[in-house]
């Protein structure tokens, strides 16, 4: 039977995580019967004793296991239980569960059923429909909060995903294993958005399960909350600026391109008497091989085509991506412009065609020519 590990990050949770460890061996575990539950308390030598509590409950749960460290932020935490979870407990799928209750226990089914969907990543939600935060939240705690996660699914555009920040989650190995060398660097709530934004831009399947978030009434937080917020925004807005940076690149080329172009036509009509249209076919021509070559080496710089086969194969391809951008989607919207609404915004029509054309050449690039090897 596949295997399933509830992490519990510890530090000082006395007070809250034997009540946890029985609920969830009593009243959930007993629930779900296709996997084989485990516990997995990942704790920094907390100074409370929660490492000794949950020893002694090691003798009468066999399927309970403890992965002690030192204490060096939450994220850590969970990668060095993670790779435990994996190496040691034999994981399909790792859960993030916090020990003081803020995340509802009697939701895991929920989570595993997605997983069972082909879901690779799941997020516990607090702010879609049947999910909320805590009634009892001051007012400026409430507000940051969805705000904060409000600013984030905006600013990553993925409107889709409710909960940046929580740290309810359902992962699959898969996920883990292809992310951690990237984790490392995250302290704090970023270690939830920045974990949840990677597996998101490498493509894995992301569903949601809401839940009621409680606050915890036993034991303190330890997470310290005035910069962390400032904090995470920073890295959403620079991680954003790293996406978009290929598509300012990708501008840039497309411009050179233009100029490449313009010059050309110009010359050989001024300079060598050419007739225009074979004039500017040349010029195409040339603007897309400039265009190819430098989306290569610099916007695609990582995916960069490095054999001959392939350079050559995949110029046919642009040639090709570029031709149908042109002749069918730019100049289609000119043709649709020109018969529906007239002559008279011809130019409103090109700028329209244009838009179109630089967002089918980036996708085909982005999926097609330069696409990331999986
Ligand atoms: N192992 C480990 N666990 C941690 C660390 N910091 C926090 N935790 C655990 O992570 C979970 C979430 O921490 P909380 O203190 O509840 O943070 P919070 O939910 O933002 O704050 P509250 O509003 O007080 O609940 C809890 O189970 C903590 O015990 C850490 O540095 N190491
Ligand atoms: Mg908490």
């Amino acid at each position: 039977m596949k295997k399933a590990v509830i992490i519990i990050p510890t530090y000082n949770e006395k007070g809250n995580i034997e009540r946890l460890i029985k609920i969830l061996e009593n009243e959930v575990f007993p629930k779900i019967k296709n996997y084989e539950m485990q516990i997995l308390i990942a704790d920094d030598n907390s100074p409370d004793g929660t490492g000794k509590l949950v020893k002694d409950l090691m003798k009468q749960y066999k399927n309970l296991y403890i992965n002690q460290g030192e204490k060096q932020g939450l994220g850590a935490a969970y990668i060095r239980a993670m790779t435990y979870s994996i190496e040691k407990l034999d994981a399909e799928v790792m859960f993030e569960m916090d020990a003081d209750f803020f995340h509802d226990p009697y939701r895991i089914p929920a989570f595993l059923k997605k997983i069972d969907a082909g879901y690779d990543f799941v997020v516990g939600t607090r702010y879609s429909e049947g999910g909320s935060i805590p009634k009892n939240w001051a007012f400026n705690r409430k507000f940051l909060s969805v705000l904060g996660n409000f600013i984030i699914r905006l600013v990553f555009t993925r409107p889709g995903i409710h909960d940046w920040t929580g740290g309810y989650r359902a992962i699959r190995k898969e996920v883990f294993l292809k992310e951690k060398d990237k984790l490392n660097v995250f302290k704090g709530y970023r270690f939830q958005v920045g974990f949840l934004h990677k597996a998101v831009q490498d493509g894995f399947k992301i569903a949601e399960v809401p839940f009621v978030a409680v606050d915890r009434t036993m034991g303190r937080s330890k997470m310290a909350r005035g910069d962390t917020i400032v904090d995470t925004l920073e890295y959403v807005f620079y991680a954003r600026f790293l996406e978009l940076e290929r598509f300012f690149k990708f501008l840039i080329v497309g411009g050179f391109g233009f100029i490449i172009n313009a010059l050309v036509l110009r010359i050989l009509v001024a300079v060598f008497h050419w007739d225009p249209s074979p004039a500017n076919l040349i010029g195409a021509a040339l603007a897309i091989f400039s265009n190819y070559n430098l989306n290569n080496i610099w916007t695609f710089a990582e995916h960069r085509i490095r054999t001959v086969s392939s350079y050559l194969y995949k110029m046919l391809q642009f040639y090709a991506t570029s031709a149908f951008g042109v002749i069918v989607i730019q100049t289609g919207v000119i043709f649709l412009g020109d018969h529906f609404f007239g002559k008279k915004f011809y130019f409103i029509y090109f700028l329209i065609g244009t838009a179109f054309l630089l967002v089918w050449n980036f996708i085909m690039y982005s999926l097609v020519i330069w696409k990331k090897p999986r």
